[in-house]
């Protein structure tokens, strides 16, 4: 065998619930469900590829919250793929569903093609598949410093690495890593988790790495494109070479966009570009936020509720409307309008204290401002 291919998953997260989500736990159940089908193409993706391997970078299921029932169906769906194809399932534990003894993965329903990495570092051969595969599953909730990773890089095999760990933060209480250490290690691809924003390293010596990131996203700190990554290693003369990409699997995006509005906009003309924000695929399909940010025209502030109705009627799946504005206030005009009067000297004295650089004085003219004209109009 001079190539093998793999499916690359990580943090799918399975049984998370969603109580505590922006978009409420009716959506949060939908979600759950969208979250098992994607696992479920994801194997048939790798059955239907006839890749060798599927690797499982951590956090496949929250452990504190899976079900019976999703837990088997996870189990039966690999227990297929055993089935139909010679599929290899390598998975380490992850911060979400470490291992411990009561684990979910010591139980003994896991199909013959799954196999557990244990906690510390330790490497199993697949013999007919030519491969090695080193790996550290977690024990514990928390992990600052990776164990000792004596691995000799026998020439004949192909090597591949499964951590689940930060290659952002030096100091994460989730197993820092960083690249410099990841490629003193003999693998030729390292499958990360835990990260959930897909990203992909090329080491210079044509060797890589990669988070695939949540194959479904989990709320809106994880926007853009999600999924999963394929690839082969191929041994041409005597090197060993690495392809890989990143494939899209999720249902659903979740998407952040930002208007700024100006003051001559109308709330008409705000909706009509909210509206056409966002292609009419893309409405149907994905979780929507929208933050407005900027001055607009009227004091009394946005009706967020109806603009969101509304946006919910033109087709939109689900809608979030932040109102980030601020009245629009001609200061000079209103300077001329009410001079002498006490309106007139409040805006001169905050306006001193916004040059003198005063906490809060700013907020403070805005404030005032609203309720003195208010006022005003009631008389
Ligand atoms: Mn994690």
């Amino acid at each position: 065998m001079d190539s093998i291919s793999f499916l690359h998953m990580a943090d799918l997260h399975a049984g998370k619930n969603f109580h505590h989500a922006s978009f409420g736990s009716v959506l949060g159940k939908s979600r759950r469900r969208e979250i098992m089908d994607t696992f479920y193409r994801i194997v048939d993706m790798a059955v239907e590829a006839r890749v060798d391997f599927l690797l499982i970078a951590g956090d496949l299921v929250e452990a504190e919250y899976i079900s019976r029932r999703d837990l088997r169906n996870i189990q039966w769906k690999l227990e297929q793929a055993a089935g139909q194809s010679d599929l290899q399932v390598i998975l380490i534990a992850g911060n979400h569903d470490y291992l411990s003894k009561d684990s979910i993965y010591a139980d003994s329903a896991w199909p013959s093609n799954v196999t557990v990495m244990p906690p510390g570092f330790s490497v199993q051969r697949f013999v007919d598949k030519k491969t090695a595969i080193g790996a550290v599953s977690w024990d514990t909730a928390e992990m600052t410093a990776l164990p000792e990773m004596a691995w000799d890089g026998d020439d004949s095999l192909f090597h591949i690495l499964l951590l689940h760990g930060d290659l952002y933060g030096k100091d994460s209480p989730y197993l820092p890593l960083d690249l410099q250490r990841l490629q003193e290690i003999p693998a030729h691809y390292t499958a990360l988790g835990h990260i959930h924003k897909p990203d992909i390293f090329r080491f210079p010596d044509g060797r890589g790495a990669a988070y695939p990131g949540s194959p479904e996203p989990l709320d809106f700190s994880e926007t853009g494109s999600h999924g999963v990554i394929k690839g082969t290693l191929r041994r041409e003369g005597g090197e060993v070479r690495l392809d890989f990409e990143f494939i899209p699997v999720a249902q659903r995006q979740f998407r952040i966009l930002d208007f700024a509005l100006t003051p001559d906009l109308s709330e008409q003309e705000v909706f009509a570009r909210m509206e056409a924000g966002v292609g009419e695929m893309e409405r149907k399909r994905d979780l929507c936020r929208f933050r407005l940010t900027g001055y607009r025209e009227n004091f009394e502030g946005l009706d967020v509720e109806e603009l969101r109705w509304r946006l919910l009627d033109s087709g939109f799946y689900y809608v979030e409307v932040q109102d980030e504005t601020e009245p629009f206030y001609d200061l000079d005009s209103l300077k001329k309008e009410y001079a002498g009067s006490i309106i007139g000297r409040f805006i001169e004295t905050m306006e001193e204290k916004i040059d003198r650089q005063e906490p809060y004085a700013q907020e403070a003219l805005y404030q005032g401002l609203d309720a003195l004209l208010q006022e005003m109009k009631k008389r």
